[in-house]
């Protein structure tokens, strides 16, 4: 009988062992984005400076991006941040490049969750974050995350928008893309981004993002974050 009870006793704590053992090896495999969905486009980019107020060099490798200035590492991703695809570009007009990811990351907020949010699961979503790059203290500092891009996209790129024919106070009322979760945009910024766009109609820069179907949706800068133009 003893030995019966040992007997289970033991089978159990063998099944129970395997299937820990299984949990931690699909965990280690989800983590390491082995299951990340088969439309995404990953992107190995370097990105040169063009002026000394730049990065000397941004590289995106192995789903992870570094900034480099004077042979040092000024900047990079966090490990579970999976980068698709970056752009260095003056999305805001306001005379300064922005850096652009194109990225899978764990939960909806990571380390910016609104205080209403009790409970953000662990799991990859896909997002847009967009940093600005301070030369004089050669940092990037996070201006916009996009916590659901609304979309499931395959991948990202820059054009030149030639002739809008709308001037930004009508693309206000444009779709908006996601859930700001972090702001960090002062007034003034928000000013300067919008009379910029009045001023320069014809200096605008958008985003190009691919759904998984292929489809293709123009994203500008307007006022304070992305916003569908077509
Ligand atoms: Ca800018």
């Amino acid at each position: 009988m003893s030995g019966t009870i040992n007997g289970k006793r033991w089978t159990a704590i063998k099944a129970m062992t395997v299937a820990a053992a299984a949990a931690a090896v699909f965990a280690l495999l989800y983590y390491s984005g082995v299951f990340l969905p088969g439309f995404a486009s990953w992107h190995e980019v370097v990105i040169s400076a063009e002026t000394e107020d730049e990065p000397d060099e941004i590289v995106l490798k192995n789903r992870r991006l570094s900034a480099y200035k004077d042979g040092e590492c000024i900047f990079k991703t966090p490990l579970l941040c999976r980068v698709q695809n970056a752009i260095f570009t003056d999305i805001d007009r306001d005379g300064m490049k922005e850096l652009i990811l194109l990225n899978f990351n764990i939960g909806r907020y990571g380390d910016h969750r609104p205080f209403w949010v009790r409970f953000d699961p662990p799991v990859f979503r896909q997002h847009i974050y967009i940093y600005d790059y301070d030369p004089a203290r050669e940092l990037f500092r996070p201006i916009w995350m996009a916590s659901d891009i609304g979309m499931e996209a395959s991948d990202m790129e820059k054009d030149i928008e030639k002739d809008m024919g709308m001037e930004a106070s009508e693309i206000e009322a444009g779709k908006s893309m996601g859930t700001k979760a972090l702001d960090t945009k002062t007034e003034k910024d928000m000013e300067k981004a919008t009379s910029g766009a009045k001023k320069r109609p014809g200096d605008k820069q958008v985003l190009i993002l691919t759904d998984r179907h292929g489809m293709q949706t123009r994203w500008m800068w307007i006022s304070f974050g992305l916003r569908c133009v077509d």
